[in-house]
């Protein structure tokens, strides 16, 4: 198991209240750098810090050109998450479905450029993880809001299950829920932090998941805001 300090940790110096029976076991500067929440789901606590500065420069960027807007599910309901993307193809939901598109529906035109910042943490991480090629063409920017949520559902739009997820969370944190291969499955609550990466590969690929409720909250950099990128081999 790796034991690198997490640069998180060696910046703030102080003990957040244990979240798992890890942190009982491990001082800070001994807390594994990446930690297999589930099979094949990995958890890199504070990986995108190194990265901060780049990231949110970048967003800045993709938001000028493709606003974050509230999507309609095909069952007619706005979904509480903003979303936006960026790369070749962007997720999408309106009342015809969900799909990956080369074009903004909003502007009738492609998705901004992925940045480079962007891609190159995404396949950093997913090399981290134990997923060594992993070329990225969609990162779908989720916007969360005290009071909104993600209801439990599965990824399964992309082509490809054998690529890997990596998802970045940045912002005010949020419990993440890990369930099954089915709905009614129990879910694993996991608590993300402003610059924790999960990868989510192989047999975790299909599992259920989603985001709990967002409390009230503040951030120094991104105020009441939670941000997700997400990942994906898409085409
Ligand atoms: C686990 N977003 O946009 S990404 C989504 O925090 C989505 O905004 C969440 O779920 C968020 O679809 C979490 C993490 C994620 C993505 C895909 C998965 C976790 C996954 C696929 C299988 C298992
Ligand atoms: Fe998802």
């Amino acid at each position: 198991m790796e034991r690198r300090v997490c640069p998180r940790r060696r910046m703030m110096g102080t003990r957040r209240k244990n979240e798992n029976s890890l942190e009982l076991l491990f001082s800070d500067a001994e807390l594994p750098a990446r930690r297999e929440i589930a099979e094949q789901a990995f958890l890199l606590r504070g990986f995108a810090l190194s990265a901060e500065t780049a990231l949110l420069f970048a967003l800045r960027e993709v938001n000028a050109k493709s606003p974050f807007r509230h999507m309609i599910t095909p069952g007619g309901y706005r979904m509480s998450v903003a979303m936006t993307n960026s790369g070749l193809l962007g997720w999408i939901t309106d009342r015809s479905g969900y799909r990956y598109d080369a074009i903004d529906p909003e502007r009738g035109q492609p998705w901004p450029a992925m940045p480079e910042s962007f891609r190159a943490l995404a396949s950093r991480s997913a090399a981290e993880a134990g997923f060594p090629n992993f070329h990225p063409d969609a990162c779908l920017i989720n916007r969360y809001e005290p009071g909104t949520k993600l209801s439990l559902h599965q990824d399964k739009d992309e082509r490809d299950f054998s690529q890997p997820i990596v998802s970045v969370s940045l912002g005010i944190p949020a419990t993440f829920l890990f369930g099954g291969e089915h709905r009614s499955d129990k879910t694993q609550r996991i608590q993300l932090r402003h610059g924790d990466i999960v990868v989510w590969g192989g047999s975790a690929r299909l599992r259920y998941h989603g985001v709990a409720t967002l409390k009230e909250a503040e951030h120094p950099l991104l105020g009441r805001m939670r941000i997700n990128l997400t990942f994906r081999k898409a085409g």
